[in-house]
């Protein structure tokens, strides 16, 4: 029997509705969703092969245990008892701090991560790592340090701006980042036809810049001084706005006197009569925002970077106004934040770099298991990432995996990371899990709420994501593997409940939380907290206080969504600075300043590598289907033709390319797209090592990037790795002689 399921593409941020048909168990087609709310039909090349993926045979199907040195399966049962007795061991010799967690990308997308923090409480360390520090953490520090709440990262009104002002982004491939918009094509085409501009920052002409309606080349790393070029230049021709509620404008004004156009154009390689453009265009523009990715974010300046964006924005007038900088405000809610934000609430242990947003930063991870010592990291879970490819000098981490006493990783796939685990615990298939994306609805470009159930059963006693993480949760916490993963749902949602009837602000002040409970609606205890979190959240249906409000039911009477409509004004739901007004010169930021000062006299003469995306690629995890493998889709270093001509290098060569930690061979593509000086490799491949089971990704195996990148490189405000703008040097090699 031919059926048709409504889900939302769990693959990358763009959030996009899809038809999937099923014949039985069987994934048949994959098509966009016409009637979704939000995607109206767009499909990108990955979304078409989620099927494929969904079927994967390299996918796990139950959970493998090693004995005897060999990873072998086991049931459920075995396996969460080996994790008692691997974590109970580690606890009990060595205490809390030596069970590490590391949390990787697809979090973001699962609803299992409505668990992790429950699971880190339970776990009582303070080595909690995630793939933020290999990504968006600046942008947390920045939006705590000016607007007091890190998850406030305000986002672009990108279908009612007027001028887009982009760097280090490339939506054309990624489909966009802290930025969901299906369909970002069609998006920037409407801004471009309702008579916007479209400007992109950007070493590489990408398909985005391409787009543009200008690109500029910018020296990667650069990027705060282009934009401090700007802010001199809004704050010399009295171009900024004065905003109320806004403090350090006179710190700004003193801070910003150091860096003229002409001086930041020297560094930047933006000529400054660009610069001043840049200034004119974004105040002149009847709305404008300012947007930076992961380019500006993985870099040396990383929060720095972000600070200039969001000041840009508040000195355009356009924070929190339609058209402009917006804050996005998730159907589900998001706790208000009470106390000021603060990083370094405590440090890393070899070293001493400080905590930011209850994280560490996951470039110290392999020296905190390397190095001997009270407080050594000897056990790691492990939960949907791949640091081994993801993260700095990836092969010194891989290595020092081998010299943990354990490690559990729940993931699908035995890939670089999870082949060094004693206990993989694999998720069921995505169509046999709910869907429902917590993380990104808060960063979406229109506010809009969908739920899509699991389609398939799973098979008999195998336990969904949520349940491998609450049972997780209860052996941390002492309960052994007997204890029902129900029982941590019941607790979690009575306290939930208890705050609500105590709060004066919610619609449910003074109720009884019990009978509350009784009318929470789902068909398990994760579904019941979503339940509870749509009631209470901003649409909610706030247990019959607000009629026609959401609740799950109503999600799941909708399977194309609902439009909630555009963004709306937030940012007085959001400030929790001290001073009650947003901070344009926090005083962490301007104590990072003397590095970008020094920064600045730098000349470097090699070559700096920088990363790229391709549209059928999803971080690590997609090579193994083969339908996005090959084509443009290649692990080869791009280099521009006229410094493959200085070196004598032609397409298909192979070279050497060498950084201060590591080496790697590749095959040079000559692109004219990329900025002489700066070569690029991709990130995510390297699928050939020993005891991974990726049959069809070993077949373009590639090379680890991150064999170049420097643990020792980090944005010092945030701990984030820089990905791009390592120094490199290239050597022709012959081809014999490339292993
Ligand atoms: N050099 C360089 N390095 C980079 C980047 C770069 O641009 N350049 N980008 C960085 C960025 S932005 C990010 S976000 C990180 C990503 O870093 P990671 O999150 O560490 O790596 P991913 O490649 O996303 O790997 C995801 C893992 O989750 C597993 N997985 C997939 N779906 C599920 C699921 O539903 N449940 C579970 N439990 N597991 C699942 C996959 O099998 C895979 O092992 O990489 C970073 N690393
Ligand atoms: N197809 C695909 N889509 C993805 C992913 C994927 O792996 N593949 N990963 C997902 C994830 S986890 C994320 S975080 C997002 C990221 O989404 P984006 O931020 O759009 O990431 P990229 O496509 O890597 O674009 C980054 C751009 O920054 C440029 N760049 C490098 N260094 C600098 C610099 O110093 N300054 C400036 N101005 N630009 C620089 C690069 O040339 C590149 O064009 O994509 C998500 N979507
Ligand atoms: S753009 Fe992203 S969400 Fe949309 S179909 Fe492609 S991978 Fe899925
Ligand atoms: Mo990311």
């Amino acid at each position: 029997m031919t059926r048709t399921a409504y889900r939302t593409c769990p693959l990358c941020e763009a959030l996009c509705g899809v038809a999937i048909t099923l014949e039985g168990r069987q994934i048949t087609g994959v098509r966009g969703d016409r009637a979704d709310v939000f995607s109206q039909g767009f499909l990108c090349p990955k979304g078409a092969t989620l099927g494929e993926l969904d079927q994967d045979p390299d996918r796990l199907t139950g959970p493998l245990v090693r004995r005897d040195g060999e990873l072998t399966a086991a049931s459920w049962d075995e396996a969460f008892a080996a994790v008692e007795r691997g974590l109970g061991a580690v606890a009990a010799a060595h205490g809390r701090d030596a069970i590490a967690l590391y949390a990787g990308n697809p979090n973001a997308h699962t609803l299992a991560q409505l668990y992790l923090p429950a699971l880190r409480k339970a776990l009582g360390t303070q080595n909690f790592y995630s793939a933020s520090s290999v990504d968006q953490l600046p942008k947390h520090v920045s939006a705590g340090l000016m607007f007091g709440d890190p998850a406030a990262i305000p986002i672009p009104d990108l279908d009612r701006t007027d001028y887009l002002l982009m760097l280090g982004a490339n939506p054309l491939e990624s489909n966009g980042s802290l930025c969901s918009a299906p369909d970002f094509p069609g998006r920037l085409t409407a801004l471009r036809a309702r008579g916007g501009r479209l400007v992109v920052v950007d070493p590489r002409r990408t398909r985005t810049a391409a787009f543009a309606d200008r690109h500029l080349f910018v020296r990667p790393g650069t990027d705060p001084y282009l934009l401090f070029g700007v802010v001199h230049t809004l704050l010399t021709e009295k171009l900024a706005v004065e905003g109320a509620g806004v403090a350090g404008i006179e710190e700004l004004c003193t801070v910003a006197a150091d860096f003229p156009p002409e001086a930041m154009a020297e560094v930047c390689g933006v000529p400054a009569e660009e610069i001043r453009t840049l200034a004119r265009e974004l105040a002149e523009a009847r709305t404008a925002v300012v947007y930076g990715r992961i380019g500006t974010s993985t870099a040396e300046f990383g929060t720095l970077t972000s600070w200039l964006v969001d000041v840009l924005n508040v000195l355009t007038g356009n924070l929190d106004r339609p058209g402009g900088a917006m804050f996005g405000q998730p159907p589900h809610g998001r706790p208000r934040r009470r106390r000021p934000f603060t990083t370094g609430r405590w440090r890393s242990r070899v070293r001493g770099l400080p905590e930011a947003i209850g994280e560490l930063p996951v470039a110290t991870l392999a020296d905190e298991i390397r190095t001997p010592g009270d407080g050594q990291v000897r056990a790691l879970i492990t939960v949907a990432g791949n640091p081994v490819l993801s993260t700095p000098d990836g092969p010194g981490l891989d290595a020092a995996l081998t010299g943990l006493d354990f490690m559990v990783s729940v993931d699908p796939y035995l890939n670089a990371t999870t082949r060094h685990a004693d206990v993989i615990l694999p998720p069921p298939r995505i169509l046999e899990s709910g869907h429902y994306d917590l993380a990104l609805l808060g960063f979406s470009v229109r506010r809009i709420a969908r739920y899509s159930p699991a389609v398939l059963d799973r098979a008999e006693r195998r336990p969904n994501e949520p349940e491998i993480l609450a049972r997780l949760t209860l052996i941390a916490a002492g309960q052994g593997t007997a204890a029902d993963p129900a029982s941590l749902d019941q607790g979690l949602l009575a306290q939930a409940l208890a705050a609500a009837v105590a709060d004066p602000a919610s619609p449910v002040h003074g109720r009884d939380a019990a009978a509350l409970a009784t009318e929470l609606t789902g068909a398990d205890g994760t579904e019941r907290r979503l339940d509870l979190m749509l009631r209470l959240g901003p649409d909610g249906d706030g247990f019959g206080a607000r009629p026609g409000g959401l609740s799950l039911g109503v999600l799941l009477a909708n399977p194309h969504g609902i439009d909630l409509g555009p963004l709306q004004p937030a940012l007085d739901r959001y400030l929790a600075t001290a001073s009650g007004e947003v901070e344009l010169a926090p005083a962490q930021i301007l104590a990072d300043l003397p590095r970008l000062r020094a920064g600045a006299d730098t000349r470097r003469t090699g070559f700096v590598l920088i990363g790229r995306r391709n549209l059928r690629t999803n971080n690590s995890w997609s090579h193994n289907v083969s339908g996005l493998a090959g084509g443009s889709n290649r692990c080869t270093l791009q280099v521009n033709p006229a410094d493959a001509e200085r070196l004598g290098l032609a397409a298909g060569h192979r070279v050497r390319v060498r950084s201060r930690v590591g080496a790697v061979a590749a095959t040079v593509e000559l692109s004219p797209a990329i900025m002489p000086g700066v070569v690029s490799l991709p990130h995510g491949f390297g699928h050939d090592l020993p005891g991974t089971r990726l049959r069809v990704a070993a077949q373009t195996a590639g090379v680890n990037v991150n064999t170049l990148t420097d643990p020792a490189a980090l944005d010092a405000l945030s701990g984030t790795a820089v990905l791009n703008g390592i120094p490199v040097e290239l050597e022709p090699v012959e081809p014999t002689a490339v292993g």
